[in-house]
């Protein structure tokens, strides 16, 4: 008879298989043009090899017991690496710290497979207690960077204060996705600096960085908005000046706070950006995710600004650790301009959402902006409505009571 070891590995790696080789199909009932969203996660806290968190030892572990477990897979920075796509992925442990680890896949809809062993990232003299949400940007200077946020114990806080931190802006670069160069933190004005990201090209020969200048560590109202700097040494990134790029406003997806996503996408229209709004409701902070395109010279220049949220959370995505967040730092364009878009629901599990080039720049350019005030949202759908009506519309359909029904 096989022991209780041989028969809770037996189930545990039959469940993990299953679970790493189930295939994601595009969910059929979400259906709105811009983009397709898949059944499944891509990646949760269950897909972590089990030799990252079981002893597998019969000897020092008869029962088989958990020894170090994950709690959530979220915020994956991505990038497309040698055909695949490759995630650098936030795994949190049950003990709250976070680290890196790539997961890799073929399609970038399924099959994510972790690596061997997770990203062993170097740190500087000034040890962070925790990293996370890292923006990976193959860089015109021929590196691929990861920015991620860099969080440490506020030093000036009172012995009693334990919650109080100071997010800094960690830098690393890597050639393999495998060995990574750290550098040193950036240093702006700002007490708090959280999702910066880098421009994929020189600007004027200078490195630019996205930032998002904070006072406060996790508090709404208390930085103006996503911002833009100019960076001249990497190696020693020090910005002395930031403008903002797309601020908060009031009684919008982005009224509390904003943050950029990922490194910006070039197109022959100018650049796609996705960002993180947030706002205050009474159940707690609500997290979508909107869009802008800025122009392709001076990208810190918004050309258009999409009215409201490109994606929210939906059904399951709404219920998590930190419940009602949409989060996205990650997405890749692939050859043929399928656009793969990758967001974590409520800090827990991965998703991918799919769209293309061609479409998001037509989002863009034709969603009509935030009109700002409900009188004119009615006057802005009345167009919409009216237009339609004046199409020949009712000879291919009309509608009856809610329902439609085909004429002979
Ligand atoms: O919990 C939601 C998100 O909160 C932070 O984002 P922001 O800095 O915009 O508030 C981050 O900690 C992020 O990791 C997290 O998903």
């Amino acid at each position: 008879m096989q022991s209780v070891f041989q028969q809770r590995l037996n189930g545990l790696k039959q469940r993990h298989q299953e679970l790493l080789s189930r295939p994601n199909r595009v969910s059929p009932e979400y259906d709105n043009g811009v983009l397709e969203r898949f059944q499944h996660p891509i990646l949760t806290a269950d897909h972590v090899p089990l030799d990252w968190r079981y002893d597998l030892n019969e000897q020092s572990n008869p029962w088989l017991l958990q020894r170090l477990g994950i709690n959530a897979a979220f915020n994956p920075g991505a990038i497309e690496w040698n055909g695949k796509i490759a995630l650098a992925v936030r795994l949190e442990g049950v003990d709250r710290k976070s680290f890196f680890a790539i997961a890799e896949s073929d399609s970038g809809i399924d099959g994510f497979r972790f690596r061997d062993e997770p990203i062993v990232m170097p740190q500087t003299e000034d040890p962070e207690t925790n990293v996370y949400d890292m923006r990976l940007v193959r860089h015109q200077d021929g590196w691929i960077y990861g920015l991620f946020c860099a969080e440490r114990r506020d030093s000036q806080a009172a012995a009693d204060d334990l919650s109080a931190a100071v997010a800094a802006a960690g830098i690393a670069r890597t050639r393999d996705l495998i060995h990574w160069e750290r550098l040193p933190d950036l240093v702006s004005r700002s007490p708090q600096q959280r999702n910066v990201t880098l421009h994929p090209e020189f600007i004027d020969g200078k490195y630019a960085l996205y930032t998002r200048p904070l006072n406060a560590f996790m508090a709404t109202d208390s930085g103006p908005g996503i911002g833009w700097a100019l960076l001249d040494d990497i190696e020693n990134p020090r910005i002395e000046q930031e403008i903002v790029v797309d601020p908060r406003a009031y009684h919008t997806v982005k009224e509390g706070k904003n943050g950029l996503g990922p490194s910006p996408i070039r197109t022959s229209e100018g650049w796609l950006q996705l960002a993180h709004g947030v706002r205050e409701t009474a159940a707690g902070l609500r997290y979508v995710l909107y869009a802008f395109m800025t122009a392709l010279e001076e990208p810190w220049r918004v050309i258009h600004r999409p009215g409201g949220y490109l994606l929210a959370p939906r059904g399951a995505e709404r219920v998590g650790d930190v419940s009602n967040v949409l989060f996205s730092n990650g997405w890749v364009v692939r050859e043929d301009n399928t656009v793969l878009l990758y967001y974590a629901a409520s800090d827990t599990r991965c998703h991918v959402a799919r769209s293309s080039v061609e479409r998001l720049v037509d989002y863009m350019k034709n969603t009509p902006p935030d009109a700002a005030t409900s009188a004119a949202c009615v006057r802005q759908r009345l167009e919409l409505i009216r237009n339609n009506r004046r199409l020949n519309y009712g000879s291919i359909a009309e509608s009856v009571g809610g329902q439609t029904k085909r004429r002979r």
